[in-house]
């Protein structure tokens, strides 16, 4: 890698990404092109969500998805706006979506992309018709398959450390791009006049924190060291901030420091919350923003998924703060 190119806030994303990404030993500019995709994508999923209540675009589909879920009028939008975006350029070979069973590989398209996404497009579902904060979370691997032909779930269920970049954007009180990549992890705000994504949090960095975020009311289905943790939390009287959407909760905590957990149960042992398309992306991030994120007994990073669906317990944050989370649950059976 060439010296790191310094930059202001208010440069804009892609002059970001030409100056760093591109500057890169080997780049081609693909991985740029994909990021200018998924740009684009949350722009038109932005624009859809804020005027979602005039657009006839709260409520249900009627239909019913992988995870047995409601499927939302903006989930659906968000999902197939994201892919449309991402299926042209020929950087990407196949995505892996919340909302779809399947991997999406149809077309010839398809084949020649470098690239495989993980997506999911809209989380916080149940936050849309309320005007809450929403987000969609991304993970890039490279294919291990080759280029010009069909990709395969080999080039998808791989561990979480072969990622090679990770984000989220936010659709809150403002839309907010937040990249992982070898170049650091670093927020972008969409300025919708404009219509282009300016840096606005350069080089984000985990402080230790005070804030916890978990669905308390779940508590008592929790194991005896999760349990041992939230009393810390209240003895050192630490702030309880809970959205019910993980990418605003984590967005959070990554700007002031806290501890996000949504642990087991016994009658759901691998928690709620997806490995390939949630937990993977935001692990990511925030161990290149120096904290950490495990399951309870490993790092979120080393696990190998063998379904594309596949839930995990979630424990992520400030290192310090999940160190000792995670060492009070490591040796329970
Ligand atoms: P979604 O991807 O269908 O929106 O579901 C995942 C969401 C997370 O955003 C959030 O952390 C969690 O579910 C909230 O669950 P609960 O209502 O059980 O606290
Ligand atoms: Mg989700």
């Amino acid at each position: 890698m060439t010296e790191e190119p310094q930059f202001d806030e208010g440069t804009t994303l892609d002059r970001f990404l030409m100056e760093t990404l591109r500057t890169y030993p080997g780049a081609t500019g693909t991985f740029v092109n994909l990021c200018q995709s998924i740009a684009l994508a949350g722009k038109m999923i932005s624009a859809r969500v804020n005027r979602a209540g005039l657009a006839g675009m709260l409520g249900a589909t009627g239909e019913v998805n992988i995870q047995g879920e409601f499927v939302q009028k903006l989930d659906e939008y968000a999902n197939h706006t994201f892919k449309r975006s991402l299926e042209h350029r020929g950087h990407t070979c196949m995505v892996v979506s919340e909302e779809d069973e399947q991997p999406s590989l149809v077309g010839e398209q398809w084949h020649s992309g470098r690239y495989v996404v993980t997506v999911d497009p809209l989380d916080g579902s149940s936050n849309i018709d309320v005007n809450a904060t929403i987000g969609t979370i991304f993970g890039v691997f490279r294919r291990k398959s080759e280029e010009g032909t069909q990709a395969d779930l080999k080039d998808a269920l791989r561990p979480g450390t072969e990622l090679v970049a990770a984000g989220y954007i936010v659709y809150g009180s403002g839309t907010l791009l937040v990249l992982g990549t070898e170049a650091g992890v670093h927020g972008f705000t969409l300025d919708p006049v404009v219509g282009e994504f300016f840096l606005s949090h350069p080089h984000i960095q985990l402080k230790p924190g005070k804030i916890y975020s978990c669905n308390e009311a779940y508590a008592k289905k929790w194991s005896e060291g999760i349990q041992t943790y939230l009393g810390l939390c209240k003895d050192r009287g630490y702030s309880a901030r809970y959205i019910g959407s993980l990418v605003a909760d984590f967005h959070r905590n990554l700007l002031k420091g806290g501890i996000f957990f949504y642990p087991a149960t016994k009658k759901d042992p691998e928690g709620k919350l997806r490995l390939l398309y949630e937990a993977f992306p935001l692990a990511y991030l925030v161990e290149r923003a120096g904290g950490a994120a495990t399951d309870g007994k490993m790092r979120i990073l080393d696990r190998v998924p063998t379904d594309l669906h596949e839930r995990t317990p979630l424990i992520l944050g400030s290192r310090e703060m999940v160190e000792e989370l995670t060492a009070l649950t490591a040796q329970e059976g």
